[in-house]
């Protein structure tokens, strides 16, 4: 694959990103065969393409690194993505549904640092030594590709789906808690829908954030200090509609994320 097609996949998804409508997965005619590594390189340059027209990254997230989240979307490994600062959703604000395709909600920790992450061989111990606090999340996911339906390098190439991050306040000292058998469920109107532990990410979702160190690694880059990172939905996905108030409930004294979707 070249630097201009590369352009081109990377600017083909950014205009559905923008003008909010389903396109066909990138590996379902034109390229069959792409690879992880190139789909790394359409998100690449995807990101830069935002930092041109003055966006910023808020901080790197992990995507599929729950047996839920796998199974829901029939792919096979983590990934990672980044979250940019038109993307953040205030904790108790309201979204438009106008402003997302098909969008849905999943429940996640966040992790901030006190000290950079440099890979590889980062260990679960090492993250929570360099953490400085974790924090109740909500991602909202919208995938660009129709139906929600992709492989694992067309997800990567559309930046793991992020659409938007609603960050709770409650910030906790991360060996404070159990962070294994810490339980959360998120509700939509009041009624449960899923329910989840820690430990449904990758043991324990410090593991995430040792993989994203230890995948950034093969590029030469770190995890850096200082900004929230997501670690991956705890639980399947679920779609979100007009009107709906959207929370999700942790144990462990994390406390509680809200958002609301327009009428
Ligand atoms: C890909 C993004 C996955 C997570 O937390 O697992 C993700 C998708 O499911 O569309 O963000
Ligand atoms: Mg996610």
């Amino acid at each position: 694959m070249n630097p201009q097609q590369v352009s081109e996949l990377a600017a083909y998804i950014l205009q559905a990103q923008d003008e909010k409508y389903e396109i066909r997965k990138l590996t379902a005619e034109k390229y069959p065969d792409l690879t992880i590594d190139e789909a790394y390189l359409i998100q690449e340059q995807l990101m830069k393409m935002r930092l041109a027209r003055g966006d910023a990254i808020l901080g790197p997230k992990m995507g599929l690194t729950s047996y839920a989240k796998l199974k829901q979307m029939h792919v096979t490994d983590p990934i990672y993505g980044y979250i940019f600062k038109s993307m953040h959703v205030p904790e108790g604000s309201t979204i438009m549904l106008t402003n997302y395709i098909h969008p849905k909600v999943e429940p996640e920790i966040g992790f901030i640092l006190k000290n950079e992450l440099k890979g590889p061989n980062m260990t679960k111990e090492q993250v929570l030594e360099a953490t400085e606090y974790v924090f109740p999340a909500i991602e909202i996911i919208d995938s660009r590709f129709e139906n929600f339906d992709f492989t694992m390098p067309d997800v990567i190439a559309d930046n793991t789906s992020a659409s938007g991050a609603v960050m709770g306040t409650t910030m906790r000292k991360a060996t404070s808690l159990d962070l294994e058998t810490i339980g959360v469920y998120l509700t939509i109107n009041g009624k449960v829908k899923t329910i989840g532990a820690g430990a449904a990410v990758l043991g324990h979702p410090a593991e995430a954030i040792a993989a994203l160190a230890n995948m950034l690694a093969e590029k030469g880059e770190v995890v850096e200090a200082g900004q929230p990172i997501l670690s991956g939905g705890l639980t399947a996905a679920t779609t979100i509609a007009k009107g709906d108030h959207i929370a999700v409930y942790f144990g462990e004294n994390l406390g509680s994320v809200e958002f609301f979707v327009a009428n």
